[in-house]
């Protein structure tokens, strides 16, 4: 008898003809035939056809089988028997079943039930095969973007989640109560990865962002996983040529890994080649125009505008220079043009910008005077100016929407799957 342990099911639909095996898992279908019951049985890794007969299993579990539900879970032991007619090519012709957990009622996830009844019941329906795959295919993606960054010379770090002054403005703060003081859930690691630079001059981090954005669109949560690097001594375009380089490595590693997993949700998936298409923020406009979409100049593209202009120029593509009005206090003004900003939004069809990133102010003076324009008070961003006046150096990160490019990934047509428990204004149950 091979006991197997985890990845039940793969390993038992991979054991020879007469092996003898003991799996377990959930009951994803049943079927009796009189004196056969068939039950397929899930795990993370596939499906695999158990055949029961009364004889083998005992008239007793043959009858505690027969009225069992959905989603009830067994372990069984049994004789790997291939069969072409088996889903993944092999059956299991128990011996013995045990069951461990029977459901006490029907599984209330079936086909044809609401979107919001699914949401409401997301512990019970994560157990679906397609959000295994998108739960999987995330553990993998976010694992390579680390050994990506690792082989570069990046070194994760881990910030604060509980902090007091904003990063993206505002509007989107949530607000905590910290012993009587205001403090904020954070938007963005950045501000810290910047001072982290000059202990270890290349960092990332990978954690939780928070925003209290109202938009309910299919590209926005409350709570996202944001993956930021932060480089001293580089500039806007390196940072650019980072970031396509490390993409380009995670989609080619996860169609080589995940390929059929990821095909499935995703047909057209291909991988993509560096460099990406590079757009002004002014040129942007002008192709916009030229499709029939106007945008005032000065104002920041919304999804419909960014969805357009990848329609009207190609996918993916950095949209550079914007507008320094349209941007954060912190990015660098493009010494040429200073009514523009050295930084980039990458844009990927269908969802919009899926990076934000750029240069950054390295100088004392400026950065207050940009703190102040944007109606923010300097004595909130003491220690953030602090780090201009010690030893400033020209340094640039950027922040990738870890849901944003699972999105982009699995074709998801919600960013809310991208999440095993996802945080909305309107859920944050269960
Ligand atoms: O606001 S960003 O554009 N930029 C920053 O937060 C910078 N401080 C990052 C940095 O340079 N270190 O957000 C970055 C990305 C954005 O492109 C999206 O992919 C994602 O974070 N993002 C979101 N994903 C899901 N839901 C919401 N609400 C959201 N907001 C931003």
């Amino acid at each position: 008898l091979t006991e197997l342990k985890g990845a039940f099911v793969r390993r038992a639909l991979k054991s020879p003809e007469g092996a003898v095996i003991r799996t377990a898992g959930w009951i994803y279908s049943k079927n009796v035939l009189g004196k056969l019951i068939f039950i397929r049985l899930r795990d993370s890794t596939g499906i695999v056809q158990i055949a029961v007969r009364a004889d083998r299993v005992g008239e007793e579990v043959f009858e505690q089988l027969k009225r069992i539900q959905q989603e009830s879970s067994l372990s069984a032991t049994g004789v790997v028997k291939r069969d072409p007619r088996a889903p993944g090519g092999a059956e299991i012709q128990a011996t013995s079943i045990n069951v461990l957990g029977a459901s006490m009622e029907a599984f209330p996830i079936r086909l044809g039930v609401g979107k919001r009844f699914l949401l409401d019941n997301r512990h019970l329906s994560i157990r679906g095969r397609r959000t295994t795959s998108v739960l999987k295919i995330r553990a993998l993606v976010s694992e390579l973007f680390r050994r990506w960054l690792r082989g570069h010379g990046y070194i994760e770090i881990h910030n604060p989640s509980l902090i007091t002054a904003a990063c993206e403005g505002g509007a989107t703060l949530f607000k905590v109560d910290y012993f009587g003081k205001r403090a904020y859930l954070t938007q963005s690691g950045q501000l810290y990865n910047e001072a982290a630079i000059t202990s270890l001059e290349r960092v990332f981090c990978f954690q939780p962002s928070f925003r209290a954005e109202v938009s309910r669109t299919m590209r926005h949560l409350t709570e996202f996983w944001q993956l930021e690097i932060e480089e001293a001594f580089a500039e806007h375009d390196d940072m650019m040529r980072l970031e396509e380089e490390m993409i380009a490595y995670v989609v080619r590693e996860a169609l080589d890994k995940k390929g059929r997993e990821l095909t499935k949700m995703n047909p057209s998936l291909r991988p993509l080649e560096p460099p990406f298409r590079r757009i002004t923020y002014d040129d942007a406009l002008g192709a916009l125009k030229g499709g029939g979409v106007d945008v005032e100049w000065g104002a920041d593209l919304g999804a419909d505008e960014e969805k357009r202009l990848c329609e009207l120029v190609g996918s993916p593509v950095f949209v550079t220079h914007y507008p320094a009005k349209a941007k954060a206090f912190y990015h660098k003004p493009d010494p040429s043009r200073p009514d523009v900003v050295l930084c980039h939004d990458l844009l990927i069809w269908p969802y919009g910008e899926i990076v934000g990133g750029g240069q950054r102010i390295d100088d004392y003076s400026l950065l207050v005077e940009k703190i102040v324009e944007s109606g923010l008070d300097p004595k909130d961003y003491q220690w953030y100016i602090d780090l201009r006046r010690y030893g400033s150096v020209p340094h640039s990160g950027f922040g990738l929407g870890l849901e944003r490019f699972l999105s982009y990934l699995c074709a998801l047509p919600h960013i809310r799957e991208a999440v095993l428990f996802p945080r909305t204004p309107a859920r944050i149950y269960p």
